[in-house]
């Protein structure tokens, strides 16, 4: 019946001006839009509700403030490989202020963003990108003489929904890396989240920068449903934030049957192995990176299909907070210490067969991810007792001399 329904929309002339306006034939339009109802997990049937969303419904008023940032939200938005992406984006928003984005300037823009919030009062979406310094009263981001604080409560007040897209706006993020410089327990300039700011849960979509099509989700459920979509306890949605990265890894086959890359460059890291001993944060982060992936630009195009382990640049806590050569605390699973250690060893190659025993072991046992982690657990044992007998080594024969 959702399949009908879809494609009784084909012929519907809204749909076809709507793909028009978008450089689309009418079937990519509405596959497009079934791609967005199925990464929002909505049930059978809800793709024909957000086609009609996307070509009918009156877009809803953005206004979009910048804080401490480097852009690349905004960038990551507009510079997608596909050109639908932003014309869509642009499409199902009526963007009223956006400091990057204005020709305008000065009062002109300030006069904008008044005349939006007055004429969409109770019913704009304010979009808030960067981090808040609130340090020292919050002198330290200024916009049209108003303090960052100012500006967001001021423009938060009358908003239908308030969206921190990025990690800066979700928790404080880069901005609010705290030096390690004796004494310092924050960020030069107090850099904070918005829901912190504003003492009250708000919509986050992060990531350094979040995938687009995150928040072009998010607001085509809000133009569907008239509501945001369901969030976690951090007020991420859950339709892009219930997995961990490692849970849908490309390279996880390689976790479970303990191949790791032991350095950037070694046989391992070419082969493709997994990356967690290279600090792999995706066993402890949340995202969906590695199944919607970025720019459009197909197959391996996220960080651990490019060689580069997770950072975790969406979980609070991780992402600019531990080192990225740090170990991932397991989320699921614990790593224990019994299981003999299947590891690459460096300039060596994996042992093919201990792999291969490992791989049965671990295929005929029922929880095989589990006994994995437990080889993985061995193998930190492992290599402390290595690099123990290696610092011996050394100390003798440096006594030796
Ligand atoms: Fe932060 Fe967005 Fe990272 Fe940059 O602006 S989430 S620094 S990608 O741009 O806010
Ligand atoms: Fe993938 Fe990282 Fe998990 Fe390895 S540790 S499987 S690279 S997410
Ligand atoms: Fe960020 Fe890790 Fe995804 S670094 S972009 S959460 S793979």
């Amino acid at each position: 019946m959702a399949k009908q329904q879809l494609i009784s929309l084909e012929s519907d002339p809204r749909i076809l001006a709507a793909a028009e306006r978008l450089s689309m034939t009418r079937r990519e339009f509405l596959q497009f839009c079934a791609a967005l109802a199925t990464t929002l997990g909505l049930p059978q049937g809800a793709d024909a509700a957000v086609a009609e969303a996307v070509a009918v419904k009156q877009r809803p008023s953005v206004i979009w403030l910048h804080f401490q940032e480097c852009t690349g939200c905004t960038e990551s938005m507009l510079r997608a490989e596909h050109p639908t992406l932003e014309k869509l984006i642009l499409d199902v928003i009526s963007l009223d202020y956006h400091e990057t984005l204005f020709a305008a300037a000065g009062h002109q823009v300030e006069a904008a963003r008044k005349s939006a919030m007055e004429q969409h009062k109770g019913k704009y979406i304010l979009v808030v990108e960067g981090a808040i310094p609130t340090r020292d009263g919050g002198i330290y981001c200024k916009i049209g003489g108003k303090t960052a604080i100012e500006l967001l409560k001021e423009c938060a007040a009358d908003a239908a929904a308030v969206i921190a897209i990025g990690s800066c706006a979700s928790w404080g993020g880069m901005p609010s890396t705290i030096p390690s410089i004796p004494g310092a327990t924050s960020s030069p300039t107090g850099s904070s989240g918005v829901s912190e700011v504003l003492g009250k849960p708000v919509v986050t979509i992060p990531g350094c920068p979040p995938n687009p099509y995150n928040f072009l989700s998010t607001v085509v459920h809000f133009l569907t449903f008239g509501a945001l979509p369901a969030v976690d306890n951090l007020g991420r949605p859950k339709f892009a934030y219930s997995r961990l990265i490692h849970e849908n890894c490309e390279r996880r086959a390689h976790f479970d049957a303990g191949r790791f890359a032991m350095e950037f460059g070694d046989e391992g890291h070419r082969k493709g192995h997994c990356l967690y001993k290279l600090g792999c944060k995706g066993p402890e982060t949340y995202a969906n990176c590695s199944v919607i992936m970025f720019g459009d630009a197909g197959a391996g195009t996220w960080p651990v299909a490019c060689g580069h382990p997770c950072i975790g640049c969406t979980e609070q806590g991780v992402g600019f907070a531990k080192p990225i050569h740090a170990m991932a605390k397991m989320k699921n699973i614990e790593p224990s210490v019994f299981l003999p250690r299947i590891v690459e060893e460096k300039g060596i190659g994996a042992s093919l067969g201990a792999a291969a025993v490992l791989a049965a072991v671990a295929g005929a046992a029922a929880g095989a991810g589990a006994m994995v982690t437990k080889n993985l657990g061995l193998s930190h044992k492992a290599e402390e007792m290595e690099k123990a007998k290696k610092s011996g080594q050394a100390a003798s024969e440096s006594t030796e001399v």
